[in-house]
């Protein structure tokens, strides 16, 4: 089958024809593909940013309808439409008996132990678990959560990154309560769900930062009251009333200076939290001193902290009702053939979400 792999950093992702897929074992499903989204952690794959084995099948945030199952499978039939988790609750360690689903790595470090794809001879890895840009991919049945048949699949993909990260990362990380006033820096796919989930949770003001102009008008289609770029946030902040900081503050990039800004950009006693992936070469300076006297919450939002089990569904009852707004945040539709392209734009800031789609 066809499948875009990155086989080491820095290398152009290439559209083989000769990836093939391990059976299923016991306990995991195949699903063939239907919609794909490009998020930056793929790109940070490719730059070395974010560590993943190589060779590897990018792709994680993906929908698709099950095509096989495995000897055990408890639930999960031929047939059911579903979005894929890239992190799967296995239920029974500290992490998911803790209520913490979003920390669970048994199947992560399982994806890791027995790589699903081949490459001729070669084993190759899934990104994230994943490997969504492929036509079919193996996962565990955990990581395949069912969604109904009314759900297009170039909806359903979206949930299975960006949009439950950003939402998560407002409504379950930072418990964002209504009238609050929030502080997104970024505005990519994450951030701009990162602003619905504000608007969702009742903030008050929500102030966007972004570099790229075009994001200033997307961000306050999705609800923002304020956006502006990356050197007017205190002269913003300002001019509304929050010359002290926002009760929350969101970086949605993961760079070292973008999670300063939130920081900075976040009042005492406030919330601060770190969305963006950022490298682990990479630091950030907090003094001593502001990191008490300051009295901030920094909190880390991996995957929104959701358990997918709950909040895929919370999400499409969301959209069904007309209050999440999923379709906007398609930049366009590619084929797995163009996914270089849809890269390219990706880096270039001109995009909220490409889907690839499979036919
Ligand atoms: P994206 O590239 O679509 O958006 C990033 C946005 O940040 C773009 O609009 C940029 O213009 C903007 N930006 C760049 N520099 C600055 C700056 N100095 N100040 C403000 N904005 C700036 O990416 P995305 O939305 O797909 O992902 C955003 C981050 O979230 C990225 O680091 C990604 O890897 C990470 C991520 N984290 C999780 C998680 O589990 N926490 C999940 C998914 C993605
Ligand atoms: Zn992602």
């Amino acid at each position: 089958m066809r499948a875009a792999v990155a086989e080491a950093i820095h290398e152009p992702v290439r559209v083989r024809d000769d990836v093939t897929l391990i059976e299923p074992g016991p306990h995991e499903v195949r699903v063939r593909l239907h919609a794909s989204g490009i998020c930056r952690s793929d790109l940070s794959t490719i730059d070395g940013v974010l560590a993943q084995p190589m060779p590897v099948v990018l792709g994680h945030e993906g929908a698709g309808e099950i095509v096989a199952v495995g000897s055990q499978v408890a639930a999960a039939q031929v047939g059911d439409r579903v979005v894929l988790a890239w992190i799967a609750p296995c239920g029974a360690c500290r992490h998911c008996l803790r209520g913490e689903a979003h920390l669970c790595t048994v199947h992560v470090k399982a994806g890791w132990a027995r790589p699903r794809f081949r490459l001729g001879d070669t084993p190759a890895f899934g990104m994230a678990g994943c490997g969504t840009w492929a036509q079919e991919t193996v996962v565990p049945e955990a990581a395949a959560i069912e969604v109904g048949a009314d759900v297009p699949y170039e909806i359903a993909a979206l949930l299975g990154c960006g949009v439950t990260t950003g939402v998560g990362a407002v409504v379950n990380t930072a418990g964002v309560r209504p009238g609050e006033s929030v502080l997104i820096v970024g505005c990519g796919g994450v951030g701009l769900s990162a602003i619905q989930g504000a608007r969702l949770a009742g903030a008050g003001l929500i102030v966007a930062v972004d570099p790229v102009p075009a994001k200033h008008g997307l961000a306050r289609n999705f609800g923002a009251t304020a956006a502006c770029a990356p050197a007017d946030v205190g002269a913003t902040l300002k001019s509304l009333g929050l010359g002290r900081g926002a009760d929350h503050g969101f970086d949605v990039v993961g760079r070292p200076e973008t999670i300063r800004a939130a920081w900075d950009g976040t009042r005492r006693g406030g919330t601060v939290v770190v969305v963006g992936a950022g490298g682990a070469a990479r630091d950030v300076c907090f003094s001593a001193s502001e990191l008490l006297f300051d009295g901030k919450r920094l909190l880390g939002a991996l995957y929104g902290s959701a358990d997918v089990r709950r909040d895929f569904a919370t999400l499409i009852g969301l959209w069904r009702a007309g209050r999440l707004d999923l379709a906007a945040m398609v930049s366009s539709t590619i084929a797995l053939d163009e996914v270089d392209e849809g890269l390219r734009r990706l880096r270039a800031g001109d995009a909220v979400r490409h889907l690839v789609t499979f036919g």
